[in-house]
């Protein structure tokens, strides 16, 4: 253990203090010059897909009752609405009008990155009894306050948070991992025996620093809601990793990819009953974000890459998905970009 590190003793299969006992960038380190050099000779033909679903995806509140999707207003100026707003209200001979938008939304609302500090871990009291929540490399996040005249203000996360992967961009190698197309839109819980199926008839080859994006489908239904149709059916629907696989968790560690992203809502399955006496309600959040500081992708609309992706006969391309910066937060809106 480094003398600087944040931990005293860490959690088993965790990486921390590999990339450094500051490191708050995790596996994310692995895309470096030379793999974006390799992950941009997956463009081939020039095409762009969007991998995100709109800002306001009818999904709540079946899906996660804490998030609330956005509220779009216009910023207001002395109790008048900016919308339209000729500017010659207040420089004569002005022919500009402008519009300003104020938004409000939890950030995790709909297409995301889950920042490391998303999910820490009581590993003291599953031995000791003891709660000492603590995140990837040790970190504890503790909320970022600045002094504001003489009360404090909470800015977010002083650790863990959004930042360091906004500044990093992540941009890389994508891979489709197309489990819809072999399992269709049933709920099925994914264990590594199928992943590794998948992998083999499909053929797809992993290298470090890649991002796997899990094709489920799932995000497609939710667009294509109704506000009349039975949200339940979000609960119910379409595949979801198992997170109490221990196979699964082991092929996450040895794959040396850098990220997991999915078109769901937790990549893992949600609601679990705990497996044991006490430990994680989400064993794949705790792993990736975690033990190895791995940022989770969730909500992403893969539907028409995996699509364009099968009839090509191809299942990676260059990523671009560098999450909305600001500084402190947990979890970030992301609009990813495949290019082929
Ligand atoms: C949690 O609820 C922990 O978050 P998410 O599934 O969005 O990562």
């Amino acid at each position: 253990m480094s003398t600087n590190a944040h931990w005293k003793q860490r959690p088993a299969g965790a990486n921390w203090g590999d990339f450094g006992a500051d490191d708050q960038l995790g596996r994310l380190n692995w895309i470096d010059a030379a793999a974006r050099v390799r992950a941009a000779r997956e463009i081939q033909q020039g095409l762009s897909f969007s991998l995100s679903l709109p800002l306001d995806v009818p999904r709540q509140p079946v899906l996660n009752p804490r998030r609330a999707g956005p509220v779009i207003r216009p910023s207001m100026k002395n109790g008048v609405p900016i919308f339209n707003f000729p500017l010659g209200t207040d420089t004569p001979g002005a022919t500009d009008v402008v519009s300003d938008d104020v938004v409000t939304m939890s950030p995790q609302y709909s297409t995301q990155w889950d920042a490391l500090g998303h999910v820490c871990s009581c590993f003291d009291a599953q031995g000791s009894g003891t709660a000492a929540p603590v995140g990837y490399n040790g970190f504890r996040v503790v909320a970022h306050q600045h002094s504001n005249g003489n009360s404090d203000t909470f800015n977010g996360a002083a650790a863990l948070s959004i930042d360091p992967m906004a500044q990093h961009g992540i941009q890389g190698r994508g891979v489709l991992i197309d489990l819809r197309h072999h399992f269709g839109d049933e709920a099925r819980l994914i264990r590594f025996a199928d992943i590794e199926a998948v992998m083999k008839a499909d053929s797809i080859e992993l290298h470090k620093g890649d991002i796997i994006c899990f094709h489920t489908g799932l995000a497609d239904i939710a667009l294509n809601l109704r506000a009349d149709d039975d949200h339940e059916i979000l609960k119910t629907s379409c595949c979801a990793l198992d997170g109490n696989d221990p196979q699964l968790l082991e092929w996450i560690t040895e794959s040396q990819v850098s990220a997991l992203a999915a078109d769901n809502h937790a990549v893992e399955k949600r609601n679990y009953a705990l497996s044991k006496e006490q430990g994680p309600l989400l064993p794949l959040h705790e792993h990736c974000l975690v033990k190895l500081g791995m940022p989770l992708g969730e909500l992403w609309h893969l539907s028409y890459l995996a699509k364009w992706l099968r009839d090509n006969k191809r299942h990676a391309f260059f990523l671009t998905a560098p999450p909305i910066y600001l500084r402190g937060m947990v979890g970030a809106p992301v609009n990813p970009v495949a290019t082929v």
